[in-house]
């Protein structure tokens, strides 16, 4: 089995891309035994105290965020870096070229009832005369990315990473700390029989996003077809790896329940590592109206509905939105 660093080498444009990566995976791996160690690392349970996105933070939502700036702010190759739990970008070595924006613990609400999370990256390059201490050189689409990945803290930690050539997934070995290659050139199914989304919400939901619920538990009847199969762990980062493992379409939509607000995910290091991840999968990723990584983005911490997965779903979805001629007087304002 190849180790990460040699695949990388091999597939990655340039070498000190392959070493921001490397030193990404060094503070994951410290995660990674965190997590693992659960009660036993003392880690578990809140922070007592609310981040940016006014989410409670557990202990190893700061913990992890920490862990990670303090690689990245050694490498003389990471110029800024932006993080879900960081109120505004943080600059590290003016000479650096590129941008790191991550989600340290996507799904740490999860922490606490033991079930999988992981930590979301996004690589962004920074040109010279870019200062990283404004938000705006962050500001970039998706199509931007030059590389995008998560480490997810499972059963197995797995690393699932895409430098722009596929994307390709890697287990941790713990006997010896090493990320060895398991899944070279992951493609997502077309179609799908799965969907992955938080019912809860329906009533708070645009019409066609209903229309589209409705046809689709209509199963083989209906106007889909086939019976559908339902998941939602309420942990995207797990959502995704299943998406990319067997097939699927996951969507957090616009709802009314914050009416100002287009979604819950947010686009920089959520919405864009993500879609960059499933488009080389050969998946599709979409706000319902737009292509996710054609967007440019206004605010480091903006909010997006996410579609994402099976190409063929996902088209389903966007042309139920298409043909939604009637303008909803919930269309969220720009935030
Ligand atoms: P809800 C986790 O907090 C997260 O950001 C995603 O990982 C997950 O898909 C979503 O929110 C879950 O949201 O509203 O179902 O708790």
């Amino acid at each position: 089995m190849q180790r990460l660093r040699p695949f990388l080498d091999k597939h990655c444009p340039n070498p000190d891309l392959v070493s921001v990566i490397d030193g990404l995976m060094l503070a994951c791996k410290d995660i990674a035994n965190r997590v693992q160690l659960g009660i036993f690392s003392g880690v578990l349970g809140s922070a007592e105290q609310e981040n940016i996105q006014g989410e409670c933070q557990k202990k190893l939502d700061v913990i992890s965020n920490d862990l990670i700036k303090m690689v990245l702010a050694g490498m003389p190759q990471v110029k800024g870096l932006a993080s879900e739990e960081e109120s505004n970008v943080v600059a590290c070595n003016p000479d650096g070229q590129y941008l790191v924006l991550f989600d340290p613990l996507d799904g740490s609400s999860n922490i606490d009832v033991n079930v999988t999370v992981g930590t979301i990256f996004s690589i962004l390059e920074s040109a010279p005369e870019d200062d990283a201490t404004y938000e705006s050189s962050f500001l970039q689409s998706g199509r931007k990315q030059v590389a995008a990945g998560y480490v997810l803290y499972g059963p197995s930690t797995l690393l699932v990473l895409s430098t722009g050539n596929g994307t390709h997934g890697f287990a941790l070995d713990p006997r010896v700390g090493e990320f060895f290659l398991v899944r070279e050139n992951i493609q997502i199914p077309t179609t799908t029989k799965e969907f992955a989304i938080n019912m809860s919400n329906y009533r708070f939901w645009d019409q066609p996003m209903q229309r589209y619920i409705d046809d689709l538990l209509q199963g083989e009847v209906g106007p889909m077809g086939k019976r559908y199969n339902m998941r939602w762990i309420a942990s995207m980062v797990a959502e995704i790896h299943r998406i990319l493992t067997r097939g699927g379409v996951f969507m957090y939509p616009y709802d009314s329940r914050e009416p100002q607000k287009p979604g819950k995910l947010r686009l920089m290091y959520e919405g864009n590592p993500m879609s960059m991840l499933v488009e080389q999968a050969g998946g599709k990723s979409s706000t319902c109206r737009d292509t996710m990584m054609d967007i440019q983005p206004h605010d480091i911490h903006q909010r997006v509905s996410v579609i994402m997965g099976s190409a063929d779903e996902v088209d389903t979805v966007v042309r139920y939105h298409q043909e939604d001629t009637k303008p909803t007087s919930k269309k969220p304002k720009a935030d």
